[in-house]
């Protein structure tokens, strides 16, 4: 949702466990990130194991189509509160930097289970300083998630005044607070424009109402679909996010896509326009008017308004069992900023019969540091001098390619 501020403490941050991330998932710790106060582990597929051996068991009953594996999912299978082994409530009222109405609670008359679904459901009564309630829960804490094929299967709550989202923030916020760390709504829903689902990224560059997105109209417009009910029925709505792309689907319908763009914002380090190289958490929730939602007010006949999801899952690609090819050596590097000792330099994308998973950058020799997209901003260079600068492509099972050499050149 909009304007999600400071909803990381960092108190939070020793606390988070990596179960289902990157595309190469578990068994050998392979590197640490540290900030100045926390760390957190990553861990690599080691090429013997196959992702496949890694469903969940309350997953295994999931199709596996187009070599999407399964490896996070809540059926809502259960009776009762929402599973605590995957999710967390975030609780209280206070607005949430939107000036949002609802006090959030745990309570099951605001989020249950009966076997076969999750329902928040938000009422119309007085709670603590607030005159509505509903229901908040997120993974922060318990599972975060980098690329791979997100998903939800719901029934969007009716009325004027509601607000539900399917949506992701960062885990670490690793280039500072909201907006620089970014946050990815895959879908959002206000109850006065029943007809249209959003999209949404917001980074740096592009927050609040400048976020970069997509809308379900693209398939009313274009003719794929005549018509969509969101509020009768059930819908998937979903992203597929790669290391330089995430695009939405609507009932696998794709809504559009937004990516990196290396040489359009020439001067900036990648964060500005593309944070999502990093571990994201998952939330769902209802809100009740807020800057957005609220917009037209809200009816108060409409309650009790429910959000009913039959499913979320998360699926990873299994990028290793057939990798057969090198990538293609990335090609035509082009220096877009050179000032003092730092050099923004990005090059043609490499190609691989499955996925470039980042390209090693060595400079004058030694190596530098890695990214997963096509352009890095390399600070500390020699001055007055060339500095030679190799990069190499790397696939999801450590092929590599040639290397492509180019040279930055720096004032004295
Ligand atoms: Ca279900
Ligand atoms: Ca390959």
């Amino acid at each position: 949702m909009l304007r999600k501020l400071l909803l990381i403490s960092l108190s939070l941050l020793t606390t988070i466990t990596i179960i289902a991330c990157d595309n190469n998932t578990t068994l050998t710790t392979e590197t640490t990130e540290s900030t100045s106060t926390t760390t957190t582990v990553t861990t690599k597929l080691t090429t013997t194991t196959k992702l496949i051996d890694l469903i969940p068991s309350d997953c295994s009953s999931i199709e596996i189509v187009d070599g999407w594996v399964p490896t996070w999912c809540d059926e809502f299978q259960y009776e009762g509160g929402v599973d605590t082994t995957k999710w967390n409530h975030q609780t209280g009222g206070g607005g949430f930097g939107n000036n949002e109405l609802q006090y959030y609670t745990s309570r099951p008359e605001n989020a249950y289970v009966d076997g076969e679904y999750l329902t928040i459901t938000a009422l119309k009564e007085n709670y603590s300083t607030n005159e509505y309630t509903s229901s908040k829960i997120w993974t922060q804490g318990i599972a975060n998630f980098k690329y791979g094929k997100i998903e939800m299967r719901a029934k969007l709550p009716s009325g004027r005044g509601t607000w539900p989202a399917f949506w992701m923030m960062p885990t670490l916020s690793r280039y500072g607070g909201w907006p620089k760390s970014g946050e990815i709504d895959i879908m959002e829903h206000v109850g006065y424009d029943p007809n249209v689902v959003l999209g949404t990224l917001h980074t740096e560059r592009f927050y609040g109402t400048n976020g970069r997105g997509v809308s379900t109209d693209s398939l009313l417009t274009n003719g794929t679909l005549s018509s969509i009910d969101v509020l009768n029925e059930f819908h998937t709505y979903g992203i597929i996010w790669t290391e330089t792309s995430i695009e939405w689907f609507f009932d696998g319908h794709s809504l559009g896509s937004v990516g990196f763009s290396p040489t359009k914002y020439q001067t900036d380090p990648s964060s500005v326009d593309w944070p999502f190289d990093q571990n994201f958490y998952i939330i769902l929730n209802l809100a009740i008017g807020g800057n957005w939602g609220g917009a037209q007010g809200v009816d108060n006949t409409i309650f009790p308004t429910r959000f009913v999801i039959d499913y979320v899952r998360v699926y990873q690609q299994d990028y290793i069992s057939d990798d057969v090819e090198n990538p293609t050596s990335p090609t035509m590097p082009q220096v877009l900023s050179n000032i003092d000792r730092n050099a923004y330099l990005t090059w043609k994308a490499s190609t691989d019969d499955n996925a470039i998973k980042r390209y090693l950058i060595y400079v004058n020799g030694n190596y530098k540091t890695s990214t997963s997209v096509n352009g890095i901003l390399l600070t500390g260079l020699l001055p007055g001098t060339d500095n030679f600068v190799d990069i190499i492509a790397e696939d999801y099972s450590g092929k590599l390619s040639n290397p492509l050499e180019t040279v930055i050149t720096t004032a004295p």
